[in-house]
């Protein structure tokens, strides 16, 4: 096999564990002696031994004079595992090739430069976009502190989500839907407005076919309009954040409290996103996945406060001047301000389309 297919099983490796390492990435390492594999693994939870250590640990002796291929810069620091460089020098691999840099300033380039020092071989970008796109979330945390914000809608091929008498379910079909429950399980949290909760009370809980994490849920909802009944209150099945302004009830907030919702209370009346993403993050949120509904998703294009936008359309035509587009709200005035998105795959799933694109220089 090639350089470039050992990293691709590695890659494959680390793939296949999104969802599961936040707030740590995804890493996927094979060690190869003579042609043959001799180990594999990947970091399967934060707090546990990383992808090389795994590797290495089945490699045993047969890591001597042999090569390593590893998705993500091995770490150099303490962390809550030993640094994997420490393991891969002792172990005597003499050739280390990574995808891409770690860019924690607990690693960023040092890993490189101790293996380097130790006298061993390493090349760097060998499957750098694939292994960037793996951990973007992670890379996008790591450098501004703030998750990595994917807006989400299913909408009509002429772009509704509901028909002007507020129907929408469902718009796409099953194949969408199973596909965005794969996606709710690939982020740390999903949110919502308070005016999607009333509407359609939905559950918010990732129900892909062979089970996954739960994210938490988040609900907007400036004055505290959430039902004590909300079915997200009462299953347990995952935290629910809300987030309200100052002058929310603090009668209501007991009662909420009380359900183990856990609220968060703004200064201000209104609850701005800035502030929302921001406390995320502090409390190691590396991804939210939006799901409207069309306000919601309106205030954070408006303020341009996302990374990326999945839709999904079906060939269904809705129309009506009151219906809801995938983006509410005052919407951009000017098209020369319009956040420009490029596309990173279209795909067909069943009779829908899924479109998913970055903005512009994230
Ligand atoms: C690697 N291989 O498989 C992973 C790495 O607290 P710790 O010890 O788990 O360290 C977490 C940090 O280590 C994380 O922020 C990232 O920089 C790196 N993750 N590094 O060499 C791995 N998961
Ligand atoms: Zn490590």
């Amino acid at each position: 096999m090639t350089d470039e297919e050992y990293m691709d099983l590695a890659l494959h490796l680390a793939e296949s564990t999104k969802g599961q390492t936040s707030p740590n990435p995804s890493v996927g390492a094979v060690v190869v002696n003579n042609g043959m594999i001799a180990g594999m693994g990947a970091h399967l939870k934060a707090g546990e031994e990383h992808a090389e250590v795994h590797a290495l640990q089945e490699a045993k002796e047969k890591a001597e004079g042999g090569t390593m291929y590893v998705t993500l810069e091995p770490c150099s620091h303490t962390g809550k595992t030993p640094p994997c460089v420490e393991a891969i020098i002792n172990s005597g691999i003499r050739r280390v090739i990574i995808a891409t840099l770690d860019p924690n300033p607990e690693v960023s380039g040092s890993g490189v430069e101790k293996l380097r020092q130790a006298g061993i071989e390493v090349s760097i970008g060998a499957g750098k976009d694939r292994a960037d796109w793996l951990n973007r979330y992670f890379m996008h945390f790591m450098k501004t502190g703030m998750p990595y914000v994917t807006l989400k809608t299913a909408v009509s091929l002429d772009g509704k989500t509901a028909t002007a008498t507020g129907e929408s379910q469902w718009i796409t079909g099953g194949e969408s839907r199973k596909d965005s429950h794969r996606l709710r399980h690939k982020h740390d949290a999903i949110l919502a407005g308070i005016g999607t909760v009333l509407h359609d009370d939905p559950s918010l809980t990732a129900r892909a076919e062979n089970g996954g994490s739960q994210p938490v849920r988040v609900v907007l909802d400036h004055h505290l309009r959430i039902p004590l009944e909300a079915s997200m209150l009462q299953d347990e099945m995952a935290p629910v954040w809300i987030f309200c302004g100052s002058d929310a009830s603090e009668e209501k907030k007991r009662m909420l409290e009380q359900t183990d919702a856990v609220i968060y209370q703004v200064e201000e009346a209104e609850v701005h996103l800035e502030e929302v993403l921001t406390i995320l993050g502090n409390k190691s949120i590396l991804s939210v996945f939006v799901e409207g509904g069309s306000e919601i998703h309106g205030r954070f294009v408006e303020e341009k406060r996302f990374q990326e936008f999945v839709s999904y359309t079906a060939p269904v035509l809705i129309g009506g001047r009151f219906a809801p587009t995938a983006a509410g709200g005052e919407g951009i005035t000017r098209l020369n301000e319009a956040p420009r998105l490029e596309v990173r795959s279209v795909e067909q799933l069943g009779s829908d389309i899924k479109v998913t694109a970055v903005r512009k220089g994230e």
